[in-house]
């Protein structure tokens, strides 16, 4: 059996375009959030059993064709030597301030990263269907950084950004060590068995071109270049960050996917002929309600060709997602064809 993400990823023809999103297995679903009641998330990405479980949820109460393995972009942190929590997203105890905390940052063996992460991939692997795709993934270097300059998600991330300003250097080796560090994870779970791998750069418009070429794209490229080797398809995902799609387009990745704030078929038009494109529905439309949902997601399939075309949502589904509107979403894509 073929996976139809994978053909469409190729730009072959499908009987219909392959549909999955972004955070299928987060908060918005019973069967989670029965188990948060009694498990942190810590405990739940920390254990292949439960992450293994936890990935499978969303793919057995809907159909998805593709899974993307129960972890989080800190999941390799831990074996940098950093510590953090979450409260609901990453909290690190002491931020990276200069360079001797960038000297303290552990070089491991690619076995000693999150070893979890790969038990549960292979696990995930055996009980999944065969024409269901598994997806591994990393944080970006620069979305990483950002995490462990300013110390939790803000808003602009002032902290970092001022950061970058006037300490370039540690920032260079900063994103040097991170880079080195998510290659080695993401060809890991590449040999654990996954079919594709995304790399979330979900602050990437925070700074301007200028700044972004000179300081974030060489290392982003190096690891997507480094990742190609593999050759598992590489998805490029960047959030609010319409300044710098050009920039992200000419790096090399089978699939650029992208947020809800631009017009999906002028992206695919321009950027998609020898790639696929990813996207792009608001995640708020689903909050909205299946109605709304239906029509939203009608006028995406009018417009964006589907050789090519994954559909998923512009940014993570949100946790007040009802499951009404995730049924309409997956009704209306599988039966594109008959309406
Ligand atoms: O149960 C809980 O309270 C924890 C919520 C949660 C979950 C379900 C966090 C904390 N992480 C995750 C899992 C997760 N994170 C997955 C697994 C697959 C899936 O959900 O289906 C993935 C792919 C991620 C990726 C991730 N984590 C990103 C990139 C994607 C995006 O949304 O932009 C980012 C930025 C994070 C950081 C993070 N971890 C958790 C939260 C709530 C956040 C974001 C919010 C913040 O910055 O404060």
């Amino acid at each position: 059996m073929k996976k139809i993400l994978l053909e469409t990823i190729y730009r072959k023809k499908t009987s219909r375009r392959p549909l999955w999103i972004m955070r299928q297995a987060g908060r918005y679903l019973p069967e989670y959030r029965t188990l948060r009641k009694t498990h942190s998330f810590k405990d739940l990405s920390r254990s292949p059993d439960f992450a293994t479980e936890v990935t499978l949820l969303p793919i057995k109460r809907f159909n998805l064709d593709a899974a993307i393995i129960f972890a989080d972009i800190m999941s390799p942190v831990p074996s940098l030597g950093i510590d953090f929590d979450f409260d609901p997203g990453p909290v690190i105890t002491n931020p990276i301030s200069d360079n001797k905390d960038v000297d303290k940052l552990i070089e491991t063996g690619s076995e000693e990263i999150a070893p979890e992460v790969m038990k549960a991939i292979a696990q995930t692997r055996s009980e999944l269907s065969n024409e269901i795709a598994l997806l591994g993934f990393c944080g970006a270097p620069w979305t990483l950084s950002a995490y462990l300059v300013e110390g939790k998600g803000n808003k602009d991330f002032p902290k970092l950004r001022s950061f970058l300003a006037s300490e370039p250097e540690v920032m260079e080796r900063l994103l040097e060590k991170i880079t080195l560090h998510m290659i080695s994870y993401l060809k890991s779970q590449v040999e654990a068995g996954v079919d594709a791998v995304q790399i979330f750069d979900s602050w990437a418009g925070l700074l301007s071109l200028d700044s972004w070429q000179r300081h974030i794209k060489p290392h982003l490229e190096f690891l997507l270049s480094e990742i190609g080797k593999t050759n598992v398809p590489r998805i490029l995902f960047l959030q609010n960050a319409p300044h710098l799609i050009s920039s992200y387009a000419a790096l090399p990745s089978e699939v650029l996917a992208i947020d809800w704030r631009v017009n999906l078929s002028e992206i695919k038009n321009l950027y998609g002929k020898n790639r696929a494109i990813q996207g792009n529905l608001d995640p708020a439309i689903l909050v909205a309600g299946p109605e709304v949902t239906r029509q939203e997601t009608r006028k995406i399939l009018k417009s964006v060709d589907p050789v090519g075309h994954i559909m998923n949502l512009g940014h993570g589904i949100m946790p007040s997602t009802p499951l009404e509107s995730v049924d309409a979403l997956i009704d209306e894509i599988h039966n594109e064809e008959n309406r």
